[in-house]
């Protein structure tokens, strides 16, 4: 599966608060990071679109269990917790997408108020590469509004992770009913 100008990687969310020792700690996050990052230097090399989005929200987040919400605090703008991965590799070319910044409004799509779909058009991209955390939340409603959009859009199993093993089941299948291609990372590392 060669990579080419015309391919977008959407790194998920892969932040300090996801990995073990967060407040949101998804199991394994941080094994993915190895395997995220040769996968982000393959498209850098190929003239690929590389982006990586974050959780970014304030402090008084509708999502946090103190505001009725789902979630243990995580992600807050500017606090540790919402740094990426120290061992995540950014090119100065990526782009940085910051999401569910509202307090009143949850948004696990990257897409979700954000100028993801802008920056995507501009760019020329067809097809769509995800990866990240959660699988079973953000991986996966950001996959599905890309497919929405009209995109080819394939998500790396083993460069991602999600929160429970049930949920990331009942969402490889949900994307796959949604015409999504789930693949490993090998696919596109071996083109
Ligand atoms: C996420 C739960 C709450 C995610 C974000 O990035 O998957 N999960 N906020
Ligand atoms: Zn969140």
């Amino acid at each position: 599966m060669p990579i080419g100008s015309t391919d977008a990687l959407i790194v998920v969310d892969v932040q300090v608060d996801f990995c073990p020792g967060g407040s949101l700690s998804v199991p394994g996050g941080d094994e993915i990071v190895s395997v995220v990052n040769q996968l982000v230097k393959l498209f850098e090399k190929r003239g690929g679109l590389v982006v990586f989005s974050r959780d970014w929200h304030p402090k008084n987040h509708v999502s946090f269990k103190d505001q009725g919400g789902p979630w243990p605090v995580h992600c807050v703008q500017n606090t540790k917790g919402a740094e990426f991965h120290p061992e995540l590799y950014i090119p100065d070319s990526a782009i940085i997408v910051s999401k569910a910044t509202e307090a009143s409004k949850e948004a696990y799509s990257a897409f979700d108020d954000t100028e993801l779909a802008e920056t995507l058009k501009e760019a020329g991209v067809k097809r769509i590469f995800l990866c990240g955390l959660a699988t079973d939340v953000c991986v996966k409603s950001t996959a599905i509004d890309a497919v929405k959009l009209g995109y080819e859009v394939y998500v790396v199993e083993d460069a991602s992770r999600g929160i429970t093993k049930e949920g990331v089941e009942k969402s490889l299948e949900e994307m796959e009913k949604a015409g999504i291609n789930i693949i490993e990372s090998s696919q596109i590392k071996q083109a």
